[in-house]
């Protein structure tokens, strides 16, 4: 396997656009893998260094290099983009590092749930987190999985996670500048049924400016005041933010402020590769997903837009309904077909349920840079400043013109 890599990732680097310079690469020969030549070996053994390793003069490397552009076989790695979009300055290598980090954890998280059943690891824990949930197996594991890969990658400063009371500081000599919060495993109560689950992070640089609301007697040390500070900053700073669902496949869907890319594992390889670039959503769609076990708790506002969904209409067609209980499942399937996701506030609960830091935000920065709009029915979910680290809000996002509906629907 590590033959196979370290074979795919020379064909790579003769095989790229950007590098094919050959003068670049070697100035007198190249060697590559070829599996094809292996199989002529006996029948002829010229220039032959190894198994299946041949030495060509760069006018062989030259023509190779356009058949194999023209065999449609390149395959773009979530590595090879993010080195691509560090040579172009887009991110650092630091910011790089990070989220080669977390692409690790949501690979690691992917394998766990994968084997849930099979390795016992369904179920409860036994803890509730900070906020009154009974935390489940997987939840805890998949936090750890997820703050140890952000830990050892050295580039982070600060970590908030959903399973974590308050957000923590990297050690000193690991850390880093950027910080990271994040949701490791989200929808996590479809677990035991092997329905859709995901994580979701959001990445920042540091700041201190922000209004987290930190009493004066707080008992808090100095330095969880300090990463509370730093946390609680408005979606509007984020410098990246993506997903990844545990589905029938894994996706990891990322942007960096300049649009959208969904990478999908390769259980051949085991690498994220590239599989849809600049994703846009579509203007409107006619799906919507809301809890509506709910209804009778919402106001009148809400159930008259949700009934108008409802009416055929001279078409004759309503909207229909999707929902899977999973934000990462649900969100997914609107950035692709279009339509709206909703967890509005209710009787019971009157900033309705998923948290701003780690849920919201980041989904309504992914949705923004797919040309789609994260409101909490009244204003755009990025300009919320956060005075709490596990702060709710109302999310109604997806479609352009299906948010801007809701909204009009709740003025
Ligand atoms: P969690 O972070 O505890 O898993 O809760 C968030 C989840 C979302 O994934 C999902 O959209 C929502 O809660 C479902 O809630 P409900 O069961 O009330 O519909
Ligand atoms: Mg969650």
């Amino acid at each position: 396997m590590a033959t196979m890599a370290a074979a795919t990732a020379s064909s790579k680097l003769i095989f790229s656009p950007k590098t094919s310079s050959p003068s670049r690469i070697c100035p007198f020969q190249l060697c590559v893998f070829d599996t094809k030549y292996s199989l002529l070996l006996s029948n002829k053994r010229k220039n032959v260094v190894g198994g299946g390793v041949r030495c060509m003069a760069l006018k062989e490397v030259a023509a190779t290099t356009e058949t194999k552009k023209r065999s449609g076989y390149e395959l773009q790695t979530l590595t090879s983009w993010l080195l691509r979009q560090e040579q172009e300055g887009v991110i650092d290598a630091e910011l790089t590092i990070v989220l080669s980090s977390i692409s690790l954890a949501c690979k690691q998280i992917a394998s766990l749930v994968q084997r849930a059943n099979i390795s016992n690891l369904t179920g409860v824990q036994g803890a509730v987190n900070v906020q009154g949930e009974d935390q489940k197996k997987l939840d805890v594991i998949s936090n750890e999985v997820f703050s140890n890969c952000l830990r050892s990658s050295g580039r982070t400063g600060i970590i908030a996670s959903e399973e974590e009371d308050v957000p923590v500081a990297v050690e000193e000599s690991y850390s880093g500048n950027y910080i990271v919060v994040f949701d490791p495993l989200d929808g996590s109560s479809n677990i035991d049924a092997a329905v859709s689950t995901g994580s979701i992070f959001g990445i920042y640089s540091p700041n201190d400016e922000c209004l987290a609301d930190i009493d004066d007697d707080s008992t808090l040390d100095s330095s969880t005041q300090k990463c509370i500070v730093n946390v609680c900053q408005p979606g509007n700073n984020l410098l990246a933010a993506g997903y990844c669902m545990y589905s029938s496949s894994i996706i990891f869907v990322l942007t960096i402020g300049k649009g959208v890319f969904v990478f999908t594992l390769d259980p051949l390889y085991g690498e994220f590769v590239l599989t849809q670039e600049n994703l846009q959503i579509p203007k409107a769609g006619k799906i919507y997903a809301f809890n509506e076990g709910n209804y009778q708790l919402w106001d009148d506002k809400l159930r008259k837009y949700i009934d108008d969904l409802k009416d055929p209409g001279p078409s004759g067609k309503p909207y229909s309904s999707r929902y899977i209980g999973s934000l990462v499942g649900d969100f997914h399937r609107t950035l692709l077909y279009g339509g709206i996701y909703g967890y509005p506030r209710d009787k019971k609960n009157k900033n309705g349920k998923l948290r701003l830091l780690y849920e919201c935000a980041p989904m309504s920065f992914i949705v923004e840079q797919a040309g789609g709009k994260g409101s909490d029915g009244y204003q755009r979910v990025l300009d919320i400043q956060p005075t709490e680290v596990h702060q709710r809000v109302p999310l109604y996002i997806g479609s352009t013109e299906e948010v801007e509906k809701v909204e009009k629907f709740l003025a």
